[in-house]
């Protein structure tokens, strides 16, 4: 799973991408400090495989992991080339989904690109910007196909009629995703890697100084602008950052201190595996116990080819226990012997929260 953090310059993108990736990548107070694209992994904290480790005692623990991209601000007019254009889009092209970070911290030293803090209006800048790349991604497709000056294969017809809807709902300025079309869009032509069709979690970034009771009210207009069935999580960026600096067993009691609930991080690596519809399964393989993510409804033989392309090629059968039943019962014997283990086969469709031992020859 990949993540492209956006938005505008000085959003704090880079913020939280140091945050979410215990990196140290560079953070100013002026615009356009990120040129080149960073990347980092994120491990996705999870309860359940603390009990899992306490189960099996394996000598490891592996936490599903999550990459994040960020790359420089986009500005209004990125598509016509202002600000640094938007050729660096191209590095959230292979993305799965867009964290779109949203500026609502006032400090007096940090200028903001558009003069000033506008939460709701730099939602709809942003998503502008993406919605006109991508219609420069459509109409290029389209020239593309109607160059060739021969007659086109049934299928090309249909993918022309796919471009020209798109390009027309996204030149009326609206993002993709919403139509039967546009999802057949999707499917037809999965490498434009089309940005609106991305999920997009938004991260309304605010101040030290509205942590708590101010929070909800600094978040609203992201809230507003980003939609009422949008993910938006809040957090601030700059706090999460200087959490992640400390040593691990500190972690907790600073953020008792400084009042920060359950972590704006943890919130938004959850939104990301709902955005993506992601289940969790959970293996004991060798020394270590290990969180993976796969799609939902994915088959058991795709999750033993995560681990190895071995075990999917000589699948024989998948030994699963939900974990709530293990994590009950205290072992794999005792489940066992309660009757809550079972075999499944290759096209089992995995399911959250699944232990899983693959058999193969
Ligand atoms: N007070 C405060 N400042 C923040 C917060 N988040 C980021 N900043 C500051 O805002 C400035 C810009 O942060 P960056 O993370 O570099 O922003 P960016 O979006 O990566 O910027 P570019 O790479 O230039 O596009 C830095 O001075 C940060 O310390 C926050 O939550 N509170
Ligand atoms: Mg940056």
């Amino acid at each position: 799973m990949k993540l492209g953090i956006v938005g505008l310059p000085n959003a704090g993108k880079s913020t939280v991408f140091n945050a979410l990736a215990r990196a140290r990548v560079e953070v100013k107070k002026h615009p356009f400090t990120t040129i080149e694209p960073n990347v980092g992994m994120a491990a996705v904290p999870d309860e359940r495989l603390d009990r899992l480790a306490a189960i099996f005692q394996p000598e490891k623990t592996v936490p599903a992991m999550v990459k994040f991209v960020d790359v420089a601000g986009l500005v209004e007019g990125a598509s016509r080339g202002q600000g640094l254009g938007n050729q660096f889009l191209a590095a959230l092209r292979e993305t799965d989904a867009l964290v779109h970070v949203v500026a609502c911290f006032r400090a007096e030293d940090i200028a903001h690109v558009l003069g000033e803090i506008d939460p709701a209006r730099d939602v709809r800048v942003i998503r502008q910007e993406l919605i006109l790349a991508d219609l420069e991604v459509c109409e290029r497709a389209l020239q593309k196909l109607k160059k060739g000056r021969r007659v086109l294969t049934g299928e090309e017809e249909e993918r022309v009629g796919l471009l020209a809807a798109a390009a027309e709902a996204l030149a009326s300025g609206a993002s993709l995703g919403g139509t039967e079309a546009e999802s057949r869009l999707a499917a037809a032509a999965p490498e434009l890697n089309l940005l609106t069709l991305k999920p997009v979690i938004y991260a309304a970034n605010i101040g030290e100084e509205d942590l708590g009771e101010q929070a909800e009210r600094a978040a609203a207009p992201v809230r507003q602008a980003a939609g009422r069935d949008a993910e938006v999580v809040v957090l601030c960026g700059r706090l999460e950052e200087e959490v992640g600096s400390l040593p691990q067993a500190d972690q907790p009691l600073f953020r008792q201190e400084m009042g920060l609930g359950s972590s704006g991080l943890e919130l938004l690596l959850a939104a990301a595996v709902r955005a993506l519809d992601l289940v969790t399964f959970f293996t004991k393989e060798g020394v270590e116990v290990r969180a993976w993510h796969i799609r939902r409804g994915a088959p058991a033989e795709a999750a033993a080819g995560m681990i190895h392309s071995d075990m999917a090629r000589g699948f024989i059968k998948a030994e699963v226990v939900p974990f709530a039943d293990l994590d009950r019962d205290g072992s794999p014997a005792a489940a066992r012997s309660r009757g809550v283990l079972r075999f499944e086969g290759r096209d089992y469709p995995v399911a959250e929260g699944d232990v899983i031992r693959f058999h193969f020859q």
